[in-house]
């Protein structure tokens, strides 16, 4: 039996932190009720959020110089649900994972979701990958997949995306997540308008086999690997590809995959306006789609995002129903310690924008008083929600301060005496 953290060991390390917790709580509890926030129902609605981990990010990640793997990573899937099964019992914010194929693939499905299933790990939406050729692949994906110029590499590409439906099935998955590296390097290496039809034609196909329960999330990104021109590379060819399909596609939002300095928070208010927000890929980036730790570049973009969200929640924007995921790739850090905080982020910007007075905030607006409006929205960014967060981590079970726990626990040095380094294991981005 491969080792899994105690729950004694939790037990342990939060009766150490149960008087400043108490304190803490009740402080801030007072506080919001002066400001006329109850804390109760944001713990509650904090309690109930859940956001998915990607399991190709508890491995660790790599740039296009180098990868440093650390000790003990997950050296295939059933590793990698055993590493996101800690997470989950430790944040209590991320009970289904998001699996990647042909990363994750196995011979026996029902075993994969039978084990997860024993983990206590569901799954969330299942993601193609026809960026990069998998071994044994027939045709090259190197000029493109679902709108590359043969019919037969697109369709070989409709077929793998179909194979990832039949996969998500077995696992009790919803959703499709398709993202594709198609593009050009070069001006006049394609027609920009000729490879979008070829796309949609692609994507119909595999439509037209979505289960009738399910959604196919359309996940755009402005450049890389494609350098001069991606097929969908913003939200705009995302949505009118969207719309074009019909209403179980819904556009996806990669906080990364966006120009410097883009406005992210007003494109998802345009795809809650439009019906068709599927949800997100949190990370976090200084320059480009650098896949960062949630929260840990600009915290102020992420209570933004989350500001939109809770107002469309609270006024039930019609159609609105996001799934949430991360999608970082972790260089120089324990993935599973940021995977974690990443978790964390989100709870925290999600808790802070539940601060924000939305009846005050729609009349200083009304009555353009500028910078009341701002105070307004400010005064949720600038709380400091952390026991909140830790309150709702201990009334699910998990740790009051998880990143200490897992240090405690030995878990990374542990699983390096189980897991004996394989050689193409297939973990991390590089
Ligand atoms: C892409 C994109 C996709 C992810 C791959 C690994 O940039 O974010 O969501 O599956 O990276
Ligand atoms: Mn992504
Ligand atoms: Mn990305």
């Amino acid at each position: 039996m491969s080792y899994r953290i105690p729950d004694a060991l939790i037990a342990k390390e939060n009766a150490r932190l149960t008087t400043a917790q108490d304190e803490d709580y009740a402080a801030l509890g007072r506080r919001l009720e002066r400001a006329g926030a109850d804390i109760e129902s944001i713990t509650a609605k904090v309690a109930a959020f859940a956001v998915a981990v990607p399991t190709w990010g508890v491995g660790t990640g790599g740039t296009r110089f180098a990868r440093f793997p650390g000790l003990g990573e997950p050296r295939g899937i059933f590793d990698k649900l055993e590493d996101c099964a800690t997470i989950h019992q430790l944040t209590r914010a991320t009970p289904a994972c998001s699996p990647h194929f042909p990363w994750d693939k196995v011979d026996d499905y029902r075993e994969l979701a039978e084990r997860a299933a024993a983990l206590g790990v569901g799954f969330d939406a299942v993601n193609s990958n026809t960026f990069q050729d998998a071994v044994g692949q027939k045709l090259s994906y190197k000029f493109g997949s679902l709108a590359h110029e043969q019919k037969a590499v697109r369709d070989q590409a409709v077929a793998h995306n179909l194979e990832c439906i039949e996969i998500g099935r077995k696992l009790g998955s919803k959703a499709l997540t398709v993202w594709i590296a198609d593009g050009s390097n070069f001006p006049g290496q394609s027609n920009l308008n000729r490879v979008f039809d070829l796309y949609l034609e692609s994507m119909a196909e595999i439509y037209a086999q979505l289960p009738n329960d399910w959604r196919v999330f359309i996940e755009h990104k402005l450049y890389e690997p494609a350098f001069y021109s991606t097929v969908i590379s913003d939200w705009g060819s995302s949505l009118m590809a969207a719309q074009a399909l019909g209403p179980k596609a819904h556009c996806l939002v990669d906080l990364g995959h966006h120009a410097p300095s883009v406005n992210v928070e007003q494109i998802v208010a345009r795809l809650i306006r439009a019906g068709r927000l599927a949800g997100f890929h949190f990370n976090d980036s200084k320059y480009g789609d650098d896949d960062l730790d949630t929260g840990s570049i600009d915290p102020f973009r992420l209570f933004l995002v989350f500001n939109e969200l809770v107002g469309a929640s609270a006024r039930g924007a019609p159609g609105f129903d996001p799934a949430y995921m991360l999608d970082q790739s972790h260089n120089v850090t324990d993935p599973i310690e940021s995977l974690m905080a990443s978790a964390m982020e989100t709870q925290r910007a999600y808790a802070q924008a539940l601060i924000v007075d939305r009846d005050a905030l729609a009349s200083a607006q009304a009555g353009n008083d500028v910078m009341l409006a701002h105070g307004i929205l400010k005064a949720g960014f600038v709380a400091d929600v952390t026991p909140i967060l830790a309150e709702a981590r201990r009334r699910n079970g998990g740790a009051i301060d998880p990143i200490a726990v897992y240090r405690v626990s030995n878990y990374r040095k542990i699983k390096a005496t189980e897991r004996p380094a394989v050689a193409g294991s297939s973990s991390g981005i590089v």
